[in-house]
């Protein structure tokens, strides 16, 4: 790693968000590409976070700094990333599910499906499943979008999909979900289409799903 991307690591990995910006925009000007500035800044930096958060080095106060100084270089890349013209390629309606509060990664998918040429509705966090029907019955997106980093509300997406299947909307829909516990597996037993682990694999599985 050059020590721009290590100062710029560090940098998110302190929560020290001046930094972080200032880091990104001096990688954009040597002309480093958005997506390289992502993958070998912000989110090394963020997996540091998450090692330390595992092992007890972190707390939540300081993984909150953290997640502040990624999204304010997310913010930075979002255009750069999202650049695209002309036809949406199809809509996405993508949301945390119920109970859980991490953003990040949704976020980021969010970011590279428009990127991608995808219209996305973003519903937030803590998405109940109802919000996920109601968005379906307004938006009729061609894809459901779910994340989740908590192994607790993973089952929240099983009754997403049930509640899309009460609703007579499940056949509307393609269904993916994604989360660090989420697996490929999960998603066929609770009854979705795809799977992806990262924001670069879901745009690829949108298109194979959609076949676009
Ligand atoms: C940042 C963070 C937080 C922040 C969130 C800030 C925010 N705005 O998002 C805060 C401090 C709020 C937080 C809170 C909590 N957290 Co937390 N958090 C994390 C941490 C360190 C990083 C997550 C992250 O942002 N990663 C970076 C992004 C880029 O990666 P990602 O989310 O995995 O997303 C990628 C893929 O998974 C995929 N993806 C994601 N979503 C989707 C969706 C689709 C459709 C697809 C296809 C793909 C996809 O693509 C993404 C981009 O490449 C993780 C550790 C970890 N290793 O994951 C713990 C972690 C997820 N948290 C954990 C815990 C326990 C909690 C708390 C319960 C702590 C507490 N005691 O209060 C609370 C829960 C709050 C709640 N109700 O949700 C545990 C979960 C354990 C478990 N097995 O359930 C983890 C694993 C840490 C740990 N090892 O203990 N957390």
């Amino acid at each position: 790693m050059s020590d721009l991307y290590r100062d710029l690591s560090d940098a998110v990995t302190a929560g020290n968000t001046e930094t972080t910006k200032k880091l990104v925009n001096q990688a954009l000007a040597e002309r480093t590409g958005a997506q390289t500035v992502l993958e070998r800044g912000l989110l090394p930096g963020m997996h540091v976070v998450g090692e330390r958060f595992r092992s007890g080095e972190m707390f939540v106060p300081e993984v909150l700094f953290a997640a502040r100084a990624m999204r304010a270089g997310m913010e930075i890349l979002r255009p750069l990333l999202t650049e695209t013209g002309g036809e949406a390629t199809g809509t996405v309606v993508i949301g945390t599910v119920q109970g859980d509060h991490h953003s990040i990664g949704k976020n980021l998918v969010a970011m590279m499906l428009e990127g991608a040429g995808y219209r996305v509705v973003d519903l937030g966090i803590d998405v109940t499943p109802q919000t996920f029907v109601q968005a379906v019955s307004e938006h009729k997106p061609d894809i459901v979008a779910m994340s989740a980093l908590l192994t607790t509300t993973m089952l929240r997406m099983a009754e997403t999909v049930n509640a899309l299947k009460d609703a007579g909307m499940r056949d509307c829909v393609k269904i993916m979900a994604g989360g660090a516990p989420v697996t490929d597996e999960f998603v066929k037993n609770i009854g979705g289409d795809g799977y992806a682990s990262n924001a670069g694999a879901a745009v690829d599985k949108a298109k194979e799903l959609l076949g676009r």
